[in-house]
């Protein structure tokens, strides 16, 4: 990565089933991010963390006007508004974002700011297809939302601060699927993204699946998002997540997912916003998960080996 990277913490777990996902941003740093980065030979600049209110002090039911549920979407709202003008006054500077989560919602913020004055794509590494809408969620956590939120599906269509009407959705690509809510098929098959599972990934392998992607995201737009949410992994590699799927790539699968990124990054310049979400240290086993997010930045961001 030749630009500065701009660290910008997200300390959000409004979205997340289980509580804790509010403490990354400080996990992330401690385990050593800084120091990563700048063995990586990335210049990093921490903005700190968005100031974002207890949950305790917040009433999760909100007064939307919105049929079904959907647990503090006006906090979301409020946090994911302020994230995008972060996001976006990084990339005015020229700055490249690193956004730590924080539950998965807050990608709303960052392909907000990042969609802002752009035509974009994305790729999404999770396990979870993220395209529930308050309408369809079993949960009626926000973290199963954003992809949807962002696409401006259903509801989210009139909302300023989840539609990110410069992500074009057949820019976006989701990577590693294997946990699809029955209430999500027809609105992934409707928006017209591009879905690649993990029988894809053992069938194709991840090289050939994220070139993939990398074609399908960035044809003709003038940058993507890369969306990292760690449940993607094996939970024996990220045990500390809130939603934990068995069945998920392995560390190396992962490294070489973002290495690929990063190889075609350094190539075109395409890469425009990166974030790490779903780190949960009180389910975490010796911070391991999130050094391992330090790690998958410094992949992703160009570290080489020799
Ligand atoms: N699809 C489920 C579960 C889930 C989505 N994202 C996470 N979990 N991390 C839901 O609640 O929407
Ligand atoms: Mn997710
Ligand atoms: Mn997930």
């Amino acid at each position: 990565m030749t630009k500065p990277v701009q660290i910008i913490g997200a300390p959000v777990d409004y979205g997340a089933n289980r509580r804790g996902v509010d403490m990354g941003p400080s996990a992330i740093r401690y385990a050593g991010l800084a120091e990563e980065l700048a063995n990586a030979g990335v210049t990093a600049i921490d903005s700190g963390d968005l100031t974002v209110p207890r949950a305790e002090e917040r009433d999760p039911e909100t007064e939307e006007p919105r049929e079904g549920k959907a647990k503090f979407l006006r906090e979301t709202a409020d946090v994911c508004s302020r994230l995008a003008d972060e996001v976006a006054d990084a990339i005015d500077d020229d700055a490249f974002p690193l956004v730590l989560g924080g539950d998965h919602s807050i990608a709303m913020g960052t392909l907000g700011g990042a969609a802002r004055d752009a035509e974009i794509g994305a790729i999404w590494f999770d396990a979870h297809s993220d395209f529930n809408t308050p309408k369809t969620s079993p949960s009626g956590n926000v973290h199963g939302m954003p992809l949807a939120g962002a696409l401006g599906i259903d509801d989210f269509a009139d909302t300023d601060w989840a539609n990110a009407p410069g992500l074009r959705a057949e820019n976006v690509v989701l990577v590693g699927l294997r946990s699809v809510d029955d209430t999500e098929v027809d609105a992934i098959r409707e928006s017209g993204v591009t879905t690649y599972t993990m029988s894809d990934i053992d069938e194709h392998g991840i090289t050939e699946i994220v070139e993939k992607a990398l074609d399908i995201a960035t044809d003709g737009v003038d940058g993507i998002h890369v969306s990292f949410d760690m449940d993607w992994l094996d939970p024996k590699e990220a045990p500390g997540v809130g939603t934990p799927v068995r069945g998920g790539v392995s560390y190396r699968e992962a490294h070489s997912a973002l290495e690929t990124v990063a190889t075609r990054n350094e190539a075109d310049g395409i890469l425009r916003s990166l974030e790490f979400v779903e780190v949960n240290p009180i389910l975490d086993e010796h911070n391991e998960t999130a050094t391992l997010a330090t790690e998958l930045a410094a992949s992703a961001l160009g570290k080489r080996i020799l």
